[in-house]
């Protein structure tokens, strides 16, 4: 195993940059660039010197020998001032020791799972952790970092092994005379609860999603609806260019907002128009696309909008908002009410972004949207896709054990097998190599 070593404080300058070293290499590094091999654990001022004997910086050195390191390798960590001088000094120093290389994306966590220090769960949980930009996305990452699915999951895959020896321990005694059914009975039961027990976890992953990926809103509305502006008063910067000129916008543009502490993303689209030359036709047909992925339409639609909303088919099952913009252009009297155009539609706004007015209704109601689909915190939800598909076989499989249908005990026992190894796939204890690239690439360098 190669040593690897990164910056993993981020952007210089800084106050502080911490570089952070993982191999068998580390103790050679400590003895050749701090002469000594400090205390394990604790912070040390000392010296970093270069190949001169010069001193580079003078910073805190920490070590943590292995096993009981992130990694599980030896590591070594140093504080230093983080300035671009000192930090590339520090590298050309560490690349002349010899046998160390610039760690990759996520490589540091990578070990940490190879070494069974963390599982796939974890490392996707810190992956999380690292992205998080709402409070709930923070909760729920920490949870899932801290080791809560892995508790759960494995928790549930030594309770189906458990299932699996009593099933199996009546195949022996089949033969014999008068041994009561009981015992595989009661585990069959068992894994009708086990079964239950998944099932209503499995139901609270599109809200892990949600709060992991941000509730999708999409807006979309004829040209000079007001999308554009909309977004920027919603994003209180200027994110989208506003123009009077029509199909303006012909890109998707999106934008992370964090509403009382909810992950909303928003994606202001051209706008839709028939006759629309090829570009903005390209544009039109993304904005659909995404709408119909989307948690949530907005469709807006100025006073003057002599254009159709989008036909019910043509958007799927995404719900739909409407929100007529412009108020101020409107008449006094004429304001107050804003009457639904919009067959489908669940809820009608009207507001202005000139004067700000129902601005906030909008902007309340997407809060109390996202907050309720989001769940409470500290509760322990599936949060990827990923998880929600291996779940679900496990389900499966478990449904098919449970068919006593099946007459054929050894069969049923299969199936119990092989819903403990999709919770093992999960965890990643079994069959993801080739799935780890994937998910840790999503890592910054340095983690
Ligand atoms: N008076 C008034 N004008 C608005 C309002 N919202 C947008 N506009 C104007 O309407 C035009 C089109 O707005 P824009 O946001 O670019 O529409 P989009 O094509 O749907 O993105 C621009 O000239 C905006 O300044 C509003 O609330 N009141
Ligand atoms: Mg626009």
């Amino acid at each position: 195993m190669e040593t690897i070593y990164a910056l993993s404080s981020g952007g210089v300058p800084a106050g502080i940059a911490v570089i952070r070293i993982s191999g068998p290499r580390c103790r050679f590094v400590l003895e050749t660039m701090i002469g000594a091999v400090p205390e394990p654990r604790r912070a040390s001022l000392r010296s970093i010197r270069d190949g001169d004997g010069s001193e580079i910086d003078r910073g805190l050195v920490l070590w943590f020998p292995g096993p009981a390191s992130f990694t599980g390798e030896d590591m070594v960590e140093f504080q230093v001032h983080g300035s671009r001088a000192v930090v590339r000094a520090l590298r050309r120093r560490l690349d002349e020791v010899g046998g160390l290389v610039p760690a990759e994306p996520g490589e540091f966590t990578r070990r940490a799972f190879l070494a069974g220090r963390i599982d796939l769960t974890e490392a996707e949980g810190l992956a999380d952790l690292l992205a998080a930009e709402t409070e709930s996305q923070r909760r729920q990452a920490a949870t899932q970092a801290g080791g809560a699915l892995r508790r759960l999951y494995g928790g549930w895959r030594e309770r189906l092994i458990r299932i699996r020896a009593l099933v199996e321990a009546e195949f022996d005694f089949a033969e014999e005379e008068d041994v009561p059914g009981s015992v595989a009975e009661e585990a069959w039961r068992d894994a009708g609860r086990l079964r239950e027990e998944i099932v209503s976890h499995l139901a609270a992953a599109v809200q892990g999603e949600r709060v992991r990926a941000g509730l999708q809103v999409v807006l979309l509305g004829h040209p000079n609806a007001g999308k554009s502006s909309l977004l920027n008063a919603l994003a209180e910067r200027d994110v989208a260019i506003v123009t009077e000129e029509a199909g303006t916008t012909r890109d998707l543009i999106e934008v992370h907002l964090d509403l009382g502490g909810w992950a909303v993303t928003v994606v202001d689209t051209a706008g839709l128009r028939i006759d629309a030359g090829r570009v903005e036709a390209e544009g039109i047909r993304r904005a659909i696309e995404r709408g119909r992925a989307a948690d949530l339409i907005l469709w807006l639609r100025a006073p003057d909008d002599p254009g159709e909303a989008p036909a019910k088919m043509e958007i799927g099952g995404t719900e739909v908002w409407e929100v007529a913009t412009k108020l101020d252009l409107l008449p006094e009297r004429k304001a107050g009410r804003a009457e639904k155009r919009f067959e489908s539609a669940t809820e009608v706004f009207a507001l202005s972004t000139v004067t700000g007015a129902g601005l906030g209704d909008l902007i309340g109601a997407l809060r109390e949207r996202v907050s309720s689909a989001g769940g409470a915190a500290g509760d322990i939800v599936p949060s990827r896709e990923r998880h929600r598909n291996l779940l679900s076989r496990v389900v499966a499989e478990l449904d098919r054990a449970l068919d006593n249908g099946r007459v054929e005990a050894e069969l049923r026992s299969e199936d119990l097998r092989r819903a403990g190894d999709e919770l093992g796939r999960i965890t990643g204890e079994i069959g993801v190599e080739d799935l780890l690239d994937v998910i840790f690439r999503e890592f910054c360098i340095g983690k």
